[in-house]
């Protein structure tokens, strides 16, 4: 335990310094977010659901252990509407240039259950550690295919935490390849766009697949920090991006920060992408957040509360920032999670949901899968973070949603309404407020307490309202 403890507090200091902090301490904090990501029919989307699923990263199929039946369950209990799923380069490009379309079919299958349900779908091209070609088990990292990985021969040693493989030569000099620190494979990042033109041009006409998370949990290898962001981790998604729009104008492009230091509060350095599409460009922020301590294994409980909250305020701030210096594009919390059992867990859910509703970003928690994070047993019996995800939030919104709060059983929503949308704002409410619903600044359209789902008429002619929903 000390010896990784110790070994990731001296990575954090090494790799970024103090200079990074000071830099983004110069930088003004905006005080409000961009509007959120725009759906099919013109209305904001607010993502509120899970990871689906990291029981697919290593099996032959790269399918999740996920049926249609878990998505009713997870529907029921919980209202979600919205799905961050993983897929795979492994799987989408198996050899060099063939896509694997009985793969995508796949995909598309569990796509068409969500949409079914009426969810909006963010495809998420998911790595840990690189690829199952780390280790010749292939369960240690995922995402990328065995042909794509050259470890030049370097060691990956055994390790006693997942994360500390990032720091094993092998897996360095994979991701060095990969961006071509080395020189020797320029054809990486150019497959790794391809594979991403194959599932776009695939999805380009599905209306419930909205985004494409481009890379889960970017890893530069020897280069880190500003270097690696903004030289190339910019590069491969203005790649990614370049080809997406080949055969896909609608979809939005997910960015993610390098995780190692964004995930504990540090400022982003990525660049500036450019959005080819005609209109406004769809370009969205999605970073994760796992604060230091809870790496490491501790609760929200005594000291590591407060530094967990700390962490919360400073990767709050990064989150204003970075959207502002990509052109003010909208943000999904992708990923957040922990052991439920620890103490104060809940009470750090409930902090995350409580920042995301403040400044207006939806949230997929890390994971679907059963056990100790997720919200199911193995055996389906729901567990206690159900009730924390189990919260009143708008679906959808006519407009642009800037804040909602849920807290003793009121949910407030501030929104600017647009007159011209083509559907109205929706909003989920929990069980726990009853059958019989209070609206206060909006009319109520229809609400059928079956399927939890309030939809609201605006006040014409204000610019913007605030509505707040009670028990009747
Ligand atoms: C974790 C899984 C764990 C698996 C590990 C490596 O929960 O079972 O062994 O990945 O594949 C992330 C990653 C996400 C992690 C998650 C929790 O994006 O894949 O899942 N996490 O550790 N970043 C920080 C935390």
């Amino acid at each position: 335990r000390f010896g990784a403890r110790s070994t990731l507090a001296v990575l954090l200091v090494a790799v970024f310094g103090v200079g990074a902090a000071a830099a983004a301490a110069r930088t003004p904090v905006p005080d409000s977010l961009a509007a959120g990501l725009t759906g099919p029919d013109g209305r904001t989307l607010v993502a509120h659901g899970f990871n689906t699923a990291s029981s697919s990263k290593t099996v032959a199929d790269g399918l999740p252990d996920f049926t249609e039946d878990d998505l009713d369950a997870e529907h029921a209990d919980m209202g979600t509407s919205f799905v961050r799923y993983l897929i795979s380069w492994r799987k989408v490009e198996p050899s060099p240039g063939v896509y694997d379309q009985d793969y995508l079919d796949d995909v598309a299958e569990r796509v068409r259950w969500y949409d079914e349900r009426g969810y909006s779908v963010m495809l998420d091209m998911h790595q840990d550690l690189w690829g199952v070609g780390i280790t010749p088990d292939g369960q240690v990292g995922n995402g990328a295919p065995v042909w794509a990985t050259y470890m030049d021969g370097l060691p990956v040693e055994p390790q006693p935490q997942w994360e500390l493989y990032y720091l094993q030569p092998g897996v360095i000099r994979a991701f060095d390849n990969f961006w071509n620190t080395t020189g020797e494979h320029p054809e990486l990042m150019d497959h790794y766009a391809g594979a991403w033109r194959a599932v776009a041009e695939r999805f380009a006409d599905t209306d419930a697949v909205v985004a494409y998370d481009l890379m889960n949990e970017p890893y530069g290898g020897s280069v880190q920090g500003v270097a690696f962001e903004s030289g190339p981790l910019t590069e491969l998604y203005q790649r990614s991006v370049d080809a997406i729009r080949e055969v896909d104008q609608d979809s939005w492009a997910c960015l993610e920060p390098q995780a190692l230091g964004f995930n504990w509060g540090l400022p982003s350095a990525l660049g500036h992408v450019d959005d080819p599409r005609e209109g406004d460009p769809r370009i969205a922020f999605c970073p994760h957040i796992y604060p230091l301590p809870m790496d490491l294994g501790d609760g929200f409980s005594g000291t590591s509360r407060d530094l967990v909250e700390g962490t919360v305020a400073s990767w709050r701030d990064n989150v204003l920032r970075t959207s502002h210096e990509l052109g003010d594009v909208p943000v999904i919390l992708g990923e957040f999670g922990l052991d439920t059992t620890l103490p104060g867990a809940l009470d750090y859910v409930d902090l995350m949901y409580d920042t995301a509703g403040e400044l207006g970003f939806g949230v997929t928690y890390w994971s679907r899968d059963p056990g100790g994070w997720g919200p199911y047993e193995a055996d389906g019996t729901p567990r206690n973070l159900i009730g924390a995800v189990d919260r009143a939030y708008p679906v959808a919104v006519a407009g642009t949603a800037r804040s909602w709060s849920w807290e003793d059983g009121v949910f407030t929503l501030v929104t600017e309404p647009d007159a011209s949308a083509s559907a109205p704002t929706e909003l989920y409410l929990p069980d726990s407020i009853g059958d019989d619903v209070h609206v206060e600044g909006a009319e109520i359209l229809e609400w059928d307490a079956a399927s939890r789902i309030l939809q609201l008429e605006a006040p014409a002619g204000e610019s913007e309202i605030t509505v707040v929903v009670s028990a009747g």
